[in-house]
């Protein structure tokens, strides 16, 4: 997807604070962190939404979600950590391309807004 922004990143066109990645996967910080810890975690592989996925997917987000977990430990949020996929503009997602929020390092409410 030439013009999807986080497909920009996967392809290095555009800048960004990457933390971790693997051959499926690529873990970044968010441009406007929720969280002391706030780092979006994507398959490198374009799929637009969870809506979009398809059972061919399954590894794919499993890689995605291990990445996540990595990411977690690696930023020692030792009280627990929080993901988030936004699912569709009425749930929030503003960018079309699947996105894991790993968020930590402060209290986190149930249930979120
Ligand atoms: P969502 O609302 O779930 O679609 O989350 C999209 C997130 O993407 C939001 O928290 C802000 C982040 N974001 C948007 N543009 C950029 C960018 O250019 N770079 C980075 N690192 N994050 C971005």
């Amino acid at each position: 997807m030439m013009d999807c922004l986080f497909c920009k990143i996967v392809r290095q066109e555009i800048p960004a604070r990457v933390l971790k990645e693997n051959k499926h996967a690529l873990a970044f910080r968010d441009i406007n962190p929720q969280a002391p810890t706030h780092v979006l975690v994507i398959p490198k592989k374009h799929v637009a939404s969870l809506e979009e996925a398809t059972p061919s997917d399954a590894a794919l987000l499993g890689e995605v979600l291990f990445l996540a977990s990595e990411v977690a430990r690696d930023e020692k949020i030792t009280s627990g950590y929080r993901l988030v996929l936004n699912t569709g503009s009425g749930a929030g997602q503003s960018v079309f391309h699947i996105h894991v929020h790993v968020l930590g390092g402060r209290p986190l409410s149930w249930p979120p807004g």
